[in-house]
């Protein structure tokens, strides 16, 4: 019992290197972020992350999702006008073609940030897992700015 214990936890180490190497391989040269910043507004209400990709490399990028230690929930969502009134819903996923640069900014694509864990405020820094579709994962520092900046 105790060995195949022991076999279990060193498979599952040597997958999370391997996957840590690919990580920084793949995304490290080929996915660029830029312009990562969060607006938060006060009190209970969510915020939103904006950021803008670019894929440098020659395969496209499927971004699925993202997750942060400072929310309870983090969700990729798209902003639309309907009537006249501005809606938002979830987005499943967004994919950036070879080449491609992609802007979540406002009006448009954004991450919504809900349930803050600690209070933030402007000028503060807070990191942002990005989930890509292939299991990669993308740690991004994103600038808490005042909804007003932007
Ligand atoms: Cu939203």
């Amino acid at each position: 019992m105790a060995s195949n214990l022991f076999t279990t936890s060193r498979r599952w180490a040597g997958g999370l290197l391997v996957a840590l190497l690919t990580t920084g391989y793949v995304y490290g040269q080929d996915l660029q972020v830029s312009d990562a910043r969060a607006s938060l507004l006060p009190g209970e209400q969510p915020g939103a992350g904006y950021f803008e990709l670019y894929n440098a490399g020659d395969k496209a990028v499927v971004l699925v999702g993202a997750d942060s230690d400072a929310f309870e929930t983090v969700e990729l969502h798209v902003s639309a006008e309907q009537d006249g009134m501005a809606h938002m819903h979830a987005v499943e996923q967004v994919e950036i073609a070879p080449g491609e640069r992609f802007a979540f900014a406002p009006k448009g694509h954004h991450l919504m940030l809900i349930g803050r864990e600690k209070a933030l405020s402007v000028g503060d820094e807070v990191d942002v897992q990005l989930e890509f579709a292939d299991n990669q994962r993308l740690s991004v520092t994103f600038d808490v700015v005042s909804p007003v900046s932007l």
